[in-house]
């Protein structure tokens, strides 16, 4: 599909319409595709640099999600995901304001990451400073070819500020991130899939039907599984094993208590649910 009609991709666009999601900024997009929402980064002009309306427009969007939404999938329009951070916010801030400029960014990417359901990212173009700070609070990261990741702080004499230094070195290591603030070394898409950063990776302009198959995937588990995945997988992971492994059994034992669990059960026992299938 050629990137231009993205845009224009469904005609049921429900952006700001009642019962649907929050009131969104003109950078923001939404809309509805049954069960799943799709949030557009919608800045093309400026590459979706990610401005003060745009950031607070996230949060607006993910803190109002309907409830019957159970995932959401998330990309950028025009020619690249997100150029990061609006730098031309930055010349007037001083420390203080730095503070809670960041600290703001923090909390608005743990209500992604921690939030109410899954986010499949399609990337895309360029995926650069706070714009793969963005992508790495997502659970699901879909490449296309032609997305490369950067992390230009070092030259534009600034650091990451959203979340980037707790969330990417455990997707690409402390050494290629210092690498990357460094030198101004970039990673491309085949390099992005190898080292783990992405789980998917595309043909370009396949992204968001790839996002969208498996938003559809994630929308047809147990809520509670979802949840656990995203807010307990990630936290039993950096706890200690005792603790993580005592966090486990209880989580566990309350999906397998739960009725949704037993009916899951009873339909692969009964042969009316499918057999894993190699993907
Ligand atoms: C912007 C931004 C931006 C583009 N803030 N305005 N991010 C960066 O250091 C990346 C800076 N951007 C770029 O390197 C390039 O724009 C791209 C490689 C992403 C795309 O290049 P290209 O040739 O397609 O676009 P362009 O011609 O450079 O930009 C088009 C317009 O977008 C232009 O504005 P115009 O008014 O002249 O048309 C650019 O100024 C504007 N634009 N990127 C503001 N980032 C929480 S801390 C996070 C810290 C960071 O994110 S640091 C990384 C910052």
């Amino acid at each position: 599909m050629p990137r231009e009609g993205r845009n224009h991709l469904d005609k049921a666009f429900v952006n700001n319409q009642a019962g649907a999601f929050s009131s969104l900024p003109p950078s923001l997009r939404a809309e509805r595709r049954g069960e799943i929402a799709v949030l557009w980064l919608n800045r093309a002009q400026k590459r979706n640099a990610l401005d003060d309306p745009t950031v607070e427009g996230i949060d607006a969007f993910f803190a109002a999600l309907p409830d019957d939404i159970r995932a959401v999938v998330l990309a950028g329009a025009g020619e690249h995901f997100s150029a990061g951070l609006d730098l031309s916010e930055l010349t007037e801030r001083d420390v203080i304001a730095g503070i809670a400029h960041s600290s703001s960014w923090h909390r608005i990417f743990d209500r992604i990451q921690f939030g109410k359901v899954p986010v499949v990212a399609v990337l895309h173009g360029a995926v650069v400073g706070g714009g793969l700070e963005l992508a790495a609070a997502t659970h699901i990261r879909v490449a296309e070819r032609s997305a490369y990741y950067a992390l230009p702080e070092g030259s534009r004499g600034i650091f990451v500020g959203g979340g980037g230094s707790v969330r990417l070195p455990p997707l690409i290591g402390v050494a290629r991130m210092m690498d990357m603030m460094l030198t101004g070394h970039t990673l491309g898409a085949e390099e992005g899939q190898a080292i783990g950063l992405t789980q998917y990776l595309v043909d370009d302009g396949d992204g968001l039907n790839k996002g969208l198959e498996l938003a559809q995937k994630i929308a047809g588990n147990a809520p509670f599984t979802n949840y656990a995945v995203m807010h307990l997988l990630p936290r039993i992971a950096r706890s200690d094993p005792a603790a993580g492994l005592a966090t486990e059994a209880l989580t566990a034992a309350i999906a397998q208590g739960n009725e949704e669990a037993k009916a899951r059960l009873r339909a692969f026992l009964e042969k009316r649910a499918p057999k894993v299938v190699r993907s």
